[in-house]
């Protein structure tokens, strides 16, 4: 049995198991006089708690005569955590947090969930105690970025359901929620003045069912229940490639002013806005300032993959042109490694996602090797001008493909990488020759060609998931596959107890637990 069940692990964990704390009826939250975020975050741990005890334990400023109390607090924290660490102090009577920053005081509370029984996961659990051992962690995340991606554009995923995805990001505390909101098979997000692109670039998806799309409310609203839990929404439309649902609402956005049908099928690489046309900037330029008002994120994703449409120099001219309209308009570029062909600018991101950094050129194919040589380049170029990287190695984090062939769904293009796989590489290792400093971090992106639905969305996504956020957080040379799978094991009561559908992978001893 692991000693603790923390994911992702955090800096220094002691333990003294044979002490405990326990969650009492009489049991009081107290945050410092004025911190409404820390008030906001109280309130959330009550609920939680609220669970499993009769009365929900009052979150206030002051304590009078509690025996119990969980105290989140500012003061005393050691800012050399950053904004994101903390000191967590569980003692037999009390419990502390301290954070410089609300984020901290939010992860904080994040680990003192996971070490509470998994039960009080349970919307209405039987009354129970709830005991934490005795213990002092102090942690900090190693990257900055810590992100998932979701697909709503092949297959459209409600809010609601993005909402539940956010609440199982932030218990492994991941801080990127990137939206994939538009690609060939369906435009996910009202536009004011391209009302089409929703009515008819939104009516359907992957195999023809219909599709859906977030009015501006929609999608303000999963920002905000987001950002509550300290996450932030990046949105991505893709562009110039993986447009059709946008060039079929619009014939004016086809070089040949022809509306092509709309696509229900998952091939990739056929489509593109038309860089010679005026109208494609004002189309663009429109949909980077409305989205950027909705989202407050820094970020805009510009998508830039897969383009076979145009010339290497007509792809260049047009990403370059994408990053003056976003920086104009407020934002940072981000985009996917295509896009590091073009002159990338200081501040941008570029997301890692081509198997193309594998030990060595000589692992692979002769195209792919110059493909890679082009690649690391145009990378080299970015770094130098001041952009970062985002890493999303496909063979290792895509949660799209299966976790081996006999997975009903996903995909097989770069492998198949299982529970291990996903977890068990290092960034420098697999980027040795990128700077820690030119990293901003990690991310998992889920495509969602063959996953439709909530439930397909958690079987994919779990477990290999919290390896990435461990990968994100954690340092490396904490981290060990043999060490982890037992970690990773003790999350099946928890992940039970919040109904998620997570795939019990053979490599993972998992201990479902029966107490409720
Ligand atoms: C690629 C492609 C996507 C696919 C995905 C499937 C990127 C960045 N572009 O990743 O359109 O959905 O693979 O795994």
């Amino acid at each position: 049995m692991a000693p603790h069940a923390l994911i992702p692990l955090p800096a220094e964990v002691r333990i003294e198991p044979s002490d405990s704390f326990f969650v009492e009826e009489g049991t009081r939250i107290v945050v410092d006089p004025g911190d409404e975020d820390g008030l906001r975050i109280g309130e959330m741990l009550s609920e939680l708690i609220g669970n499993t005890i009769e009365t929900m334990p009052a979150v206030d400023t002051t304590v009078a005569e509690a025996t119990s109390v969980i105290r989140l607090t500012r003061t005393g924290a050691d800012p050399s955590l950053g904004p994101e660490g903390y000191l967590l102090d569980v003692g037999p009577t009390e419990v502390t947090v301290r954070a410089i920053e609300p984020e901290g005081l939010f992860y904080g509370v994040q680990t003192l969930r996971q070490l509470l029984p998994a039960r009080m996961e349970y919307q209405a659990a039987f009354p129970s105690p709830l005991g934490s051992p005795v213990a002092q962690i102090r942690d900090m995340p190693r990257f900055g970025w810590r992100g998932a991606m979701l697909d709503v554009a092949r297959h459209f995923l409600p809010a609601e359901d993005v909402m539940r995805f956010i609440d199982f990001m932030a218990l492994h505390k991941l801080n990127v929620l990137h939206l994939h909101l538009s690609d060939d098979q369906g435009w996910r997000v009202e536009i004011e003045g391209w009302p089409r692109l929703t009515e008819y670039g939104g009516s359907t998806e992957v195999g023809g069912r219909s599709g859906g799309f977030y009015s501006a409310e929609d999608l303000e609203g999963i920002v905000a229940y987001a950002a509550e839990r300290f996450i932030d929404v990046v949105p991505e439309i893709d562009m110039p490639g993986h447009t059709n649902a946008a060039l079929a609402s619009y014939p004016e956005l086809n070089c040949d002013g022809v509306a092509p049908e709309l696509y229900t099928g998952t091939s990739v690489g056929f489509s593109s806005l038309c860089p010679d046309l005026d109208v494609t900037y004002t189309f663009i330029d429109d949909v980077v300032r409305q989205i950027g008002a909705m989202v407050p994120s820094p970020w805009f994703h510009m998508g830039g993959d897969e383009v076979r449409e145009l010339s290497e120099d007509e792809y260049a001219d047009f990403v370059g042109r994408v990053q003056d309209i976003v920086r104009a308009r407020g934002k940072r570029m981000v985009g996917w490694d295509e896009v590091a062909l073009a002159d990338i600018q200081d501040g941008a991101l570029v997301q890692l996602w081509r198997p193309l950094w594998k030990g060595g050129d000589e692992a692979l194919e002769a195209g792919a090797a110059e493909a890679a040589t082009a690649l690391k380049g145009g990378v080299d170029r970015a770094l130098a001008a001041g952009a970062q990287v985002i890493l999303s190695p496909a063979d290792r984090v895509y949660l799209d493909l299966k976790y081996d062939s006999t997975t009903a769904l996903g995909l097989t293009w770069a492998g198949t990488p299982d529970t291990r796989e996903s977890y068990d590489w290092r960034v420098d290792e697999l980027f040795a020759d990128i700077p820690e400093a030119s990293i901003a971090g990690v991310e998992a992106p889920l495509w969602s060609e063959t996953v439709r639905g909530m439930s397909d969305v958690e079987f994919m996504a779990f477990p290999r998931l919290a390896g990435v956020a461990e990968i994100g957080w954690s340092a490396a040379d904490s981290r060990s596959w043999d060490e982890y799978r037992l970690r990773l094991g003790e999350q099946a009561e928890r992940w039970t107890a919040l109904g998620i559908n997570f795939y019990r992978s053979p490599l993972v001893p998992w201990r479902e637990g029966s107490s409720n």
